[in-house]
């Protein structure tokens, strides 16, 4: 008797001391590469190759190599420009929807090898493969299977091309960590000459099972990036933004690259997702993909960039971050300048995590190995989780003290699925508990916001999932507060208004593009501004003394004398970009009130969520009575379904008071839509 006491003694102990059972796996789980790619959260796009001389989004496919000319390319410029802003990896833009390769491939004359880049000689896919590796990055190529400039786009032998350039850029450049796809393909294009629109069809054309067992074979490690995936997808938008709900499981045999309603139904993954496919949020540093000079004072700024970052990382995706790098083959300095800003206030919101000072107590465990001391270890191995017919899962953090912090960082055990679907966050006030925040999906990371809250204890309490959740982390952080730039408001009478970010921020303006400072003009009530203006401002905090960046406002002539034939079509002239005309005859014509002389006209297509009828071919035509009409250009606004940004097109000066835009051709077929026509003058 008293023997088996003593076993039955020894066998719990050493049953302590065992690791208790993992919770089984809630499917679709990641596999190891998935893994390893989740955590590199960050990492840099390049776009450059015949777009950036050819100054185009999208080329047409008749351009010529000889236009490729870089002045001072620098791939070692790119590498360390990125690993300095804290990214893992860079990705190029091998061939763009124009053809033109920037390796010597074997399978075409369209390639630096006709260009006068080092006489020919040149390889930027080496070049940068080798400044990557120099800088600790990893690296992975961009190719468009659309191609507008070979003549076999379209037939069956196209498909053998592609797959014989593919095995050049996967054998001959070492580890490549991404083979991006682009979902945007087949139309009209130069196609060796036939000058013609071809549609594939996008599901079958690009026998893409093949394809993707040759990408496996070549570079076993790398994530397939598309629409559909395989291993990564797109985020449905090119703005940076995942979803409030994000799931990393997606319907994937539902999806295919470049299906329409892709954004719309199958972007934010779905909870009972058949496959592990995470979300990768693509975004450009400035409003187009590649160098256009008169975009350099667009590149986004801080406040954008974070609201990226948020959006991206903070909410399941991984953030990817796009440098159009200008014609002498440099990174512009303005993007150098704006990313690095990126960096240093990443690194400042993250410096310290209060709940490494917390002790955290948990409503149970799951028993040995799961306790909730794993959360708090920064370290994503460990984790904690409950018993799995347990439903009682919060975790409480004590400080100690009164602490002030605004930022909530989670992550799930991704390897074992995707499961939270609701979280509270609370603090204790007086013996009560007061809800701060809450949130949905999870993920391998999830970042919620909100405005400074002090408290002593608080806790998180896990409402609602697909199973028990297993949690690897929990981060409580205090970021400082940003100085923003005022906001900026026209009228349609040209009284513009300009709001502070933050109370107790005072605003200073110059009008002759120095930098404002408390010497400048304070700005005080509504300015009228009738003529062409380019305004500089600045918030500037009065106590601390510190000041925002500032921003350049150009405004044109006010639309003050504008009026519209059709009485709708006065939504287009508001300076609301919010707001918008349907045209049924596609067009819409404009008296400018006065005799001007234009340089230029500005087009903003539709802003909604679900836009329709933006114009992708377009004819803008001026007249000085209102009778007699000229064409003035005509043109393709490129990417603009994907990109929806402000167009801008310039042309020889005319004079007129009449302004007719018409479209041609629409992106989806339906009615040209218009959320705001304006005019250059200078
Ligand atoms: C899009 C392309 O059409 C753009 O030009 C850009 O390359 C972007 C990353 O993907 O679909
Ligand atoms: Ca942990």
């Amino acid at each position: 008797m008293k023997n088996t006491l003593w076993l039955l003694l020894l066998v719990s102990l050493s049953f302590c001391t065992e690791k208790a059972t993992p919770p089984a796996p809630v499917l679709p789980i990641p596999n190891e590469h998935q893994i390893a790619w989740q955590e590199l959260e960050y990492y840099g796009f390049i776009h450059f190759n015949m777009n950036t001389f050819s100054d185009r989004e999208w080329g047409f496919g008749d351009e010529k190599p000889e236009m490729f000319n870089p002045s001072e390319l620098d791939t070692r410029q790119w590498a360390r420009v990125a690993s300095e802003a804290g990214m893992k990896g860079l990705i190029i833009t091998a061939k763009h929807h124009d053809g033109f390769v920037i390796w010597p491939s074997a399978y075409t004359e369209h390639s630096v090898k006709n260009s006068p880049w080092k006489d020919g000689q040149g390889d930027l896919i080496k070049e940068l493969a080798e400044a990557c590796k120099e800088y600790g990055l990893k690296f992975g190529i961009y190719y468009s299977p659309w191609d507008r400039n070979h003549p076999d786009y379209g037939k069956p032998e196209y498909i053998t091309y592609m797959r014989n350039q593919l095995k050049e850029l996967l054998t001959n450049y070492g580890d490549i960590f991404e083979v991006w796809f682009d979902g945007a393909n087949g139309g009209d294009g130069w196609y060796g000459g036939a000058n013609e629109t071809r549609t594939v069809d996008k599901f079958s054309y690009y026998g893409w099972d093949e394809t993707i067992d040759l990408v496996r074979e070549l570079q076993p490690g790398a994530m397939l990036f598309s629409d559909a995936g395989p291993d990564v997808r797109w985020v449905g938008n090119e703005h940076g933004f995942a979803y409030e709900t994000t799931w990393s499981n997606l319907m994937r045999d539902s999806v295919y690259a470049g299906m329409p309603e892709f954004s719309e139904k199958w972007a934010t993954g779905q909870e009972n997702g058949t496959h592990w496919v995470p979300a990768e949020a693509d975004v450009s540093i400035r409003p187009g993909w590649y160098y256009h000079k008169y975009e350099d004072h667009k590149v986004r700024t801080l406040p954008q960039l974070l609201e990226i970052y948020y959006n991206s990382i903070g909410r399941n995706a991984s953030m990817l971050i796009n440098f159009p790098v200008d014609t002498r083959g440099l990174i512009h300095e303005n993007d150098v300048e704006a990313i690095m800003k990126l960096a240093e206030k990443v690194k400042e919101d993250f410096a310290v995590n209060l709940a490494s000072q917390a002790v955290g107590t948990a409503s149970e465990d799951r028993g040995n190995g799961y306790e909730v001391e794993n959360v708090l270890d920064e370290d994503y191995e460990t984790y904690w989780t409950i018993a799995d017919d347990s439903k009682d899962a919060e975790i409480t953090l004590e400080f100690g003290k009164e602490i002030t912090f605004n930022r909530l960082l989670l992550q799930e055990y991704t390897p074992l699925g995707q499961r939270v679907k609701a979280f509270v966050l609370d603090k204790e006030v007086n013996g009560n508990w007061e809800k701060i925040a809450e949130g949905t999906t999870i993920g391998y990371k999830r970042i919620l916001r909100f405005p400074d809250v002090t408290a002593s204890t608080i806790r998180v309490r896990f409402t609602d999932g697909k199973d028990i959740p297993v949690i690897s982390e929990i981060g409580v952080y205090n970021a400082p507060k940003l100085l923003l730039p005022p906001k900026s408001k026209r009228t349609q009478n040209g009284e513009l208004t300009l709001t502070s970010p933050d109370d107790g921020l005072l605003i200073y303006y110059t009008t002759d593009g120095s930098e404002p400072s408390a010497e400048s003009q304070k700005y005080e009530s509504p300015l009228d501004l009738q003529q062409a203006t380019t305004l500089t401002v600045v918030s500037l905090d009065p106590i601390s003394g510190g000041k925002s960046e500032s921003k350049r406002i150009d405004l044109d002539v006010a639309k003050s004398k504008w009026n519209v034939a059709v009485k709708q079509a006065v939504k287009a002239i508001d300076e609301d970009n919010a707001t918008y005309f349907s045209s049924e005859k596609n067009e819409m014509t404009v008296d400018l009130g006065e005799t001007l002389s234009l340089k230029g006209f500005t087009y903003m297509p539709m802003q909604a969520r679900y836009p329709s009828g933006f114009i992708t071919n377009y004819i803008f035509e001026a007249s000085i009575d209102g009778k007699s009409w000229k064409s003035v250009a005509a043109g393709e606004f490129s990417n603009i379904a994907n990109n929806p940004i402000q167009q801008f097109v310039r042309f020889e000066e005319v004079k007129a008071r009449y302004i007719r835009l018409k479209a041609s051709k629409t992106a989806d077929g339906n009615v040209a839509t218009f959320a705001e026509v304006g005019i250059l003058t200078k």
